[in-house]
């Protein structure tokens, strides 16, 4: 028998379109301010990149965050008790759930959702190999529309969603409650969050982790421009764009830009997208919050914050929301 076949997890593949991606991609630059949706980052190289971001040491997050997840995982285990079903939103590479995974008192289940197809089929079969008693049940799926989740095996004594790597950072306020509430209802009265929260620090700290001197950050933006040369019928000139982040204090937000660096036109399909010198297109916001800042957010969407774990230097945090409602929230 072939065991190594036995462990491939079967992936739930939502992923949106063609079409829905072109509709977005046209709908966005034609606003005044163009702009195009952060999350049609993460094609297969733009996912390699973002793993190549997490490995500079401009980019503080991961090395933060996976401090403090190794030094209060133990506390984290503990709230969150035995038999959970764990939810992750991005997963990403899945290697922070890793720390949680080797603490968990016998998990039911684990629930990746990730838009990446290829990586999330990739580190699933792996994360599914180191953890056999475990039921790893992918969904490839854009996390910020509605779908269904699968329904683990084994019954499930509590629902928790894990949202690390302050992705929520990438949502405006609004849709950021939005998606919390809808994460509120997923978990249920009893369920909760833990999430990474980035957090406000200095503006040259900040400035640095989105301007990083090897220039991936820079290859990172200009890959969604390539991603949909290639995807979709388009003729973006790469080195007409340049890579341009800053740091909004006003807004309490990373902008990341592409600017267009002469007067031209782009076409897509029978579609002319006029350019100007110097006009931009909007790629990503990266919020930064202050604790209060963000346990208002929370509120606002259901959530009480009952604890929060955070590193030496206040740079980033992790959050353990319940149901503001709910049996665990005194
Ligand atoms: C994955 C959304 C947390 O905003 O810091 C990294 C993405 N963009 N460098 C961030 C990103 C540019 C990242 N998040």
């Amino acid at each position: 028998m072939d065991s190594k076949k036995d462990k491939q997890v079967r992936l739930h593949d939502v992923q949106p379109g063609k079409d829905r991606f072109r509709a977005e991609v046209l709908s966005g630059l034609r606003k005044s301010q163009k702009e195009l949706p952060s999350k049609y980052f993460y094609d297969e190289r733009g996912s390699h990149l973002f793993e190549r971001i997490c490995t500079l040491d401009e980019y503080y997050i991961p090395r933060t965050e996976v401090s403090i997840m190794e030094t209060y995982v133990g506390e984290m285990v503990e709230l969150v008790g035995p038999r959970a079903l764990l939810i992750e939103y991005g997963s990403g590479d899945c290697n922070k759930v890793r720390t949680l995974l080797n603490h968990l008192q016998e998990p039911v289940g684990y629930v990746p959702i990730d838009i990446s197809r290829e990586q999330l089929l990739r580190v699933t079969n792996d994360l599914a190999s180191s953890y056999p008693e475990l039921e790893v049940l992918p969904v490839c799926a854009d996390y910020t529309s509605d779908f269904e989740l699968p329904v683990p095996k084994q019954p499930s004594d509590r629902v928790v969603a894990y949202f690390p790597g302050s992705t929520i950072s990438n949502f405006d306020p609004i849709p950021a409650r939005h998606f919390l509430e809808h994460v509120a209802g997923v978990c249920g009265p009893d369920g909760a969050l833990l999430i990474g929260v980035d957090l406000k620090k200095d503006l040259a700290v900040l400035h640095r982790a989105y301007n990083d001197s090897q220039g991936v950050t820079a290859a990172f933006n200009l890959n969604l421009l390539e991603r949909i040369n290639r995807e979709l019928n388009c003729d973006f000139q790469l080195d007409w764009f340049e890579h341009y982040a800053f740091y909004n204090p006003r807004e309490g937000r990373i902008e990341m830009h592409l600017v267009s660096l002469r007067d031209q036109t782009v076409h897509l399909d029978s579609v002319a997208i006029p350019f100007a010198r110097g006009e931009s297109i909007w790629t990503e916001s990266s919020y930064k919050f202050n604790l209060d800042e963000f346990a208002q957010l929370a509120a606002a969407a259901g959530f009480k914050v009952g604890r929060v774990w955070t590193d030496e230097q206040q740079w980033f945090s992790v959050q353990y929301l319940v149901n503001a409602e709910g049996a665990n929230s005194e």
